[in-house]
């Protein structure tokens, strides 16, 4: 049977682990090969582990710290170089402060991510989503 594997980690400032360990966990109990990279993973870390893993249906970056835009600031340069040309999943605490605005979600997208996610809960499905877009040749 064809074994789906997600590239997981969180962003290179971030020591946050918890939210990490569980979606490994759950990705894992639902037969998904985790590549875990754990806290503080670079754009680069990231792109070493797509190489290793062309396969990977996606790269899962979590951000707790409200840095997720200045930790993913070299996206665009890798995808330039050819790196990371798979769907790139932001989630967790994304920007400073408890008041939360569209921009700060908008400017990830500029960054090139493909889906900015506040929940966990919401990866399966839209894994599921983005499986079936690449087998219907649409991402
Ligand atoms: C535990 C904790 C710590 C621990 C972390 C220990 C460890 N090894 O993990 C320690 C004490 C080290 C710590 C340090 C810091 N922390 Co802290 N920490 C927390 C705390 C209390 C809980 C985080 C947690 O584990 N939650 C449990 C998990 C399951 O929930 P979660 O992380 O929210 O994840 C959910 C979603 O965010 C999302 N999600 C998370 N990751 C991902 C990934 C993907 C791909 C997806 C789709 C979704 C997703 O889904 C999860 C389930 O719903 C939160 C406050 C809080 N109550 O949330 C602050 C909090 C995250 N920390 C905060 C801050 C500021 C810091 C520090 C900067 C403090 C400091 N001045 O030093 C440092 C940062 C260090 C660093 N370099 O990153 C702030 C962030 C504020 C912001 N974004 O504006 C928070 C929100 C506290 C606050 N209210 O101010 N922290």
């Amino acid at each position: 049977m064809h074994t789906r594997t997600v590239i997981l980690g969180v962003a290179a400032s971030d020591s946050h682990a918890v939210a990490n360990h569980l979606i490994a966990h759950t990705l894992r109990a639902r037969g998904f090969h985790v590549v875990n990279l754990g806290t503080c993973t670079t754009v680069d870390e990231f792109a070493a582990a797509h190489r290793a893993h062309p396969d990977a249906e996606a790269v899962l970056v979590g951000s707790l710290n409200g840095h997720a835009y200045e930790d993913l600031r070299d996206l665009p340069s890798a995808r330039a170089r050819g790196l990371l040309n798979c769907p790139v999943i932001v989630g967790g605490n994304l920007s400073v402060g408890s008041h939360k605005q569209s921009a700060d979600i908008e400017r990830l997208y500029t960054l090139g991510v493909h889906r900015v996610l506040g929940d966990a809960s919401e990866l399966p499905a839209v894994l599921d989503e983005l499986a079936d877009r690449a087998t219907a040749g649409a991402v």
